[in-house]
């Protein structure tokens, strides 16, 4: 008999726990023999529809979903558990200065980050998704000091993706013949979307990208535009921001995180930067920076080194790490470091 994972997602009356939460009950996550037990946070006024969000999880009649815990209280939806998936964050209201957002979002991270010290596994593998998910991750594991820092991340994995398909449809592929695309350092307009590692395959045969999509203004201008505005672009068609594709993105991070990925092949989420990972790329240390790693079986990770930066990847790398540590410092400042 297979033991159950407890997983928390908080936000779960949002948008994108919605798409997400099924994902995860029907082994899409985690896969088809391995049961869960969901453990849904969301704040009072969300309470009602959160309880929604439980009955239709009980009208999918699912196999391996194996309890569901409904709650308000960060101490009893971090209880045990394996995962944490922490969607839930105070959204910018027009207006609103990005100081007085980030101060916000550190009153929610300082709490749960201590909650999840407290009462979750120590084991426990934690996704910041609540925008600005690298800091917000950073503030939650400054608050969890007994959890290893390496067992906090914030979600790239949209941005990777996005990027992935837009050089598939540039480069006439399926989207799986596109691989090693990586997202560097924060998941904002900062970030650097780099194909410079990347290859396709077309044909059976491995052609680099650079050589399949012979156009570098377009890589280095349109394309990294294109990838970093795109949340932008969906939010003024939409009038809501990305969700069903925020949530497949939540899969494939926890799903790689929980597997493994396969040899020869990285994947790209922002994680607490130690001395490897500063020496690797010249990053300081102690930012959640979005980077290769690949990833093994056991879920340890490894940032992928060695991999030549040329001067203008230098100038992107050195664009975001700016902006993360100006706002390392903001969500800082108020509080002891
Ligand atoms: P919604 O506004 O639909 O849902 C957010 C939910 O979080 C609400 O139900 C709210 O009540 C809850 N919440 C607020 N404060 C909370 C707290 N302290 N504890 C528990 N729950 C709390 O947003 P949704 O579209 O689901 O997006 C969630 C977050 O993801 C936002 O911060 C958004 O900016 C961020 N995104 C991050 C992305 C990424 O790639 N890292 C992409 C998608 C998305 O924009």
């Amino acid at each position: 008999k297979v033991e159950p994972l407890r997983v928390c997602v908080t936000g779960a009356a949002g948008q994108i726990a919605y798409s997400l939460i099924i994902n995860i009950a029907n082994g899409t996550v985690f896969g088809p023999e391995q049961p869960v037990i969901l453990q849904l946070l969301d704040i009072a006024p969300a309470l009602e529809a959160m309880k929604g969000v439980e009955m239709e999880l009980y009208d999918c009649a699912l196999p391996l979903l194996a309890g569901i815990v409904l709650t308000t209280d960060p101490l009893e939806a971090f209880r045990d558990v394996d995962y944490a998936i922490l969607l839930g964050a105070m959204p910018r209201r027009a207006g609103m200065l990005r100081k007085d957002l980030l101060k916000a979002n550190v009153g929610i991270f300082q709490v749960q980050g201590a909650a999840i010290d407290a009462v979750a596994k120590k084991t426990v593998k934690v996704v910041v998704v609540g925008n600005p998910a690298n800091t917000n991750a950073l503030v939650c594991s400054h608050y969890a000091p007994s959890i290893p820092k390496a067992n906090f991340s914030a979600l790239t994995r949209l941005d990777e993706n996005r990027a992935k398909s837009m050089v598939a449809v540039r480069a006439g592929v399926a989207v799986d013949q596109v691989k090693n695309v990586i997202i560097w350092g924060n998941h904002s307009n900062t970030q650097y979307p780099d194909v410079a590692h990347a290859h396709i395959t077309r044909d059976g045969a491995r052609v680099a990208v650079e050589e399949a999509i012979k156009d570098e203004a377009y890589l280095h201008g349109e394309f990294i535009k294109a990838v970093a505005l795109r949340g932008a672009a969906i939010i003024a068609a939409r009038k809501l921001s990305s969700a069903m594709s925020a949530a497949k993105a939540v899969v494939d991070h926890v799903r790689d995180w929980h597997f493994g990925t396969r040899s020869g092949e990285f994947v790209s989420m922002a994680v607490v930067t130690d001395a490897h990972a500063a020496a690797a790329y010249g990053i300081p240390e102690d930012l959640c920076f979005s980077l290769p790693l690949s990833i093994k079986e056991d879920g340890h990770y490894e940032v992928v080194a060695g991999l030549p930066v040329s001067d203008f990847a230098r100038g992107k790398l050195d664009a975001t790490v700016a902006e993360l540590e100006e706002e390392k410092a903001e969500a800082f400042a108020h509080i002891e470091y």
